[in-house]
């Protein structure tokens, strides 16, 4: 039996959770190296096992890979996650793009300074982004086609990708999908499918929004 993969990045969320979603979805269980100093991503760097010094990383299939979106292609094509032929995987390529630019905005999002004017106004500014960018362009998609998934009538990698955005939207804004009842449908079904129901389920490897404590290791181990 194949080993499993193992994830190198700190204990929380940031580059690293889109790809415990998608392998998670996938049904593939996966073991995790937590980063908790700079000596650790210090080791690391110097075995030369960080193709650019940079996690997240994982080892999966005798390699050791890095950047983010390369590790999210290889698992989901890996797992079938990834379209029919070109014209499909170029849409998926795509949706997921737009949810990593507006998950990429969340993540970032914690460790701006304390004293930083911007931090409430960016917080507002992104559920506007996704009220008014991403969301209003995934609810036309569905309601263009008519169909139960984002593309090809079949679950994909961006249909993880997108329940992954929808989630952690509305963790800022509650009621953020009010005005969204293909994208609240499209929730309810994806979170539905066993290995995401199970992921979605207390006790599984995914992790909470970063509070001060994950904040301040991070700046510890990147310092920053
Ligand atoms: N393009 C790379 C990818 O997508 O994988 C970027 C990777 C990256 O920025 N890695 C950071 C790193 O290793 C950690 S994630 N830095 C060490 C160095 O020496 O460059 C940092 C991050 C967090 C949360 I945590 C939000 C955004 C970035």
């Amino acid at each position: 039996m194949a080993a499993k993969p193992k994830l190198h990045y700190p204990n929380g969320r940031g580059r690293m959770e889109s790809v415990r979603w998608v392998l998670a979805a996938a049904g593939v269980e996966f073991d995790e190296e937590f980063l908790e100093t700079k000596e650790q991503l210090q080791k690391l760097q110097d075995g030369n096992h960080l193709l650019f010094q940079q996690v997240p990383m994982v080892e999966i299939d005798g390699m050791k890979l890095v950047q983010t979106r390369s590790i999210l292609h290889y698992i989901a094509e890996k797992h079938h996650l990834f379209g029919k032929d070109l014209k499909e995987r170029t849409l998926i390529d795509m949706y997921v793009e737009g949810t990593l630019d507006l998950l990429e905005l969340i993540i970032m999002h914690p460790f701006l300074k304390p004293d930083d004017q911007q931090k409430e106004v960016n917080l507002t500014l992104i559920v506007k982004k996704a009220k008014t960018r991403y969301f209003p362009a995934f609810e036309k998609i569905l309601n263009d086609h008519g169909e139960d998934f984002l593309v090809g009538n079949k679950f994909s990698w961006a249909d993880i990708q997108l329940l992954e955005a929808i989630l952690m939207v509305e963790e800022l804004d509650a009621s953020v999908l009010s005005h969204f009842p293909l994208l609240k449908a499209f929730k309810a079904r994806i979170s539905n499918i066993p290995t995401i129901k199970k992921f979605l389920q207390p006790g599984s490897p995914r992790k909470p929004p970063a509070d001060s404590h994950y904040v301040e290791v991070v700046r510890g181990i990147l310092q920053f």
